[in-house]
């Protein structure tokens, strides 16, 4: 079999900049090309600029370079997307048709990030499960529920390889969170080392679903290495990391800095966050994949300080 030749979109956001290292870590940096509308920050892997809305081009960088896998990150998130619906749904779902077709054309295999924005009304807020009714209430997860169902649709008719999670909020010392609900969980560790002090914007007690950057890289390199016949769901499985509210992982970064004092003052993003779930379950994705988190609130909040201290 050949071997693959990796296109990222969005490769210059939050995820996909630790992922493309892993993905260049384990087939080479040749075997990569980075993509985003914005210029590149991976000095060392090939870049080319790209606006997912722009078909023609996407088509022309996949011929060219012989692309048998991409990983779809280019997205708005929630919180911007609440500021510019158009947007959101023409970036989420237009961009994500403009991937989905040559990866019909060409036979691609095809790697789709959903969230736990994919929830809305009408659902057991604890322990969600992978099968309940999808009712978003933001234009963020209406387009991810869109794009779940468009990535499925695909697989059944045409036989394309898509496969994707609903990643929790991510959180991770290497990059900045691009414009979502779940960015003050990163905010907070630069706010408490810098000026020991950070205004959250959202409530004291709001616990939403999260996960530790080296465990949302893991869980995707082991769902895009598993067998097909194993990958039983083929619109999203949910994936489970940690759950915690602002004034828990407050009081787990006062245990390394005694001093930080945090402060409320929740804005427009209290309202999606209620939207969601407080916990996930992934049975499914446990029993069709292996998936196990590794980090918890602790090791997390200990990692996280740890390496922002050395380049703070
Ligand atoms: P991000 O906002 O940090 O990065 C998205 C990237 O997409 C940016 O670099 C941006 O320049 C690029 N982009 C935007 N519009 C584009 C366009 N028209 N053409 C090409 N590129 C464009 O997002 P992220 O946090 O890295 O998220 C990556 C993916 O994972 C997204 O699909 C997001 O919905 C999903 N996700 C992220 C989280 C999280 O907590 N970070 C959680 C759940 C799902
Ligand atoms: C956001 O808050 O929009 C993202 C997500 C959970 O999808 N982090």
């Amino acid at each position: 079999m050949a071997p693959e030749k990796i296109l990222i979109t969005g490769a210059n956001g939050q995820i996909g900049t630790v992922l493309a290292k892993a993905l260049s870590e384990k087939h080479g940096s040749d075997r990569i090309l980075t993509t985003d509308l914005r210029p590149a920050t991976h000095a060392l892997l090939p870049f080319a600029a790209l606006d997912i809305l722009d078909a023609d081009r996407l088509e022309w960088l996949i011929r060219e370079h012989g692309i048998t896998t991409i990983y779809h990150l280019a997205a708005i998130l929630s919180a911007k997307g609440e500021q510019d619906p158009a947007l959101a749904w023409q970036v989420n779902m237009d961009g994500w048709f403009n991937v989905l077709e040559p990866a019909r054309k060409y036979g691609l295999k095809v790697f789709f990030p959903s969230t736990i924005a994919v929830f809305g009304d009408h659902i057991p807020r604890e322990g969600t499960p992978q099968h309940v009714p999808l009712q978003p209430t933001t234009v963020y997860g209406i387009s991810k529920v869109g794009g779940e169902l468009l990535g499925a649709y695909y697989h059944a008719n045409y036989g394309v390889d898509v496969r994707s999670l609903r990643y929790p909020g991510i959180i991770g010392y290497e990059s900045l969170p691009g414009g979502g609900t779940t960015d003050y969980a990163v905010e907070i560790f630069h706010h408490a080392l810098a000026e020991q002090r950070y205004t959250c914007f959202l409530s004291a007690e709001t616990r939403l679903p999260m996960m530790y950057m080296a465990d949302a890289v893991r869980a995707t390199l082991m769902l895009m290495e598993a067998p097909s016949e194993n990958i039983r769901v083929r619109t999203a499985y949910n994936i489970a990391g940690m759950s915690f509210s602002p004034e828990e992982i407050a009081a787990a970064i006062q245990k390394h800095i005694p001093d930080f004092q945090i402060t409320y003052s929740p804005d427009f993003r209290q309202k999606i966050a209620e939207s969601w779930p407080a916990s996930i379950d992934d049975t499914e994705a446990r029993q069709d994949w292996g998936w196990r988190p590794m980090y918890d609130l602790e090791a997390m909040t200990e990692d996280m300080i740890k390496h922002l201290s050395i380049t703070a």
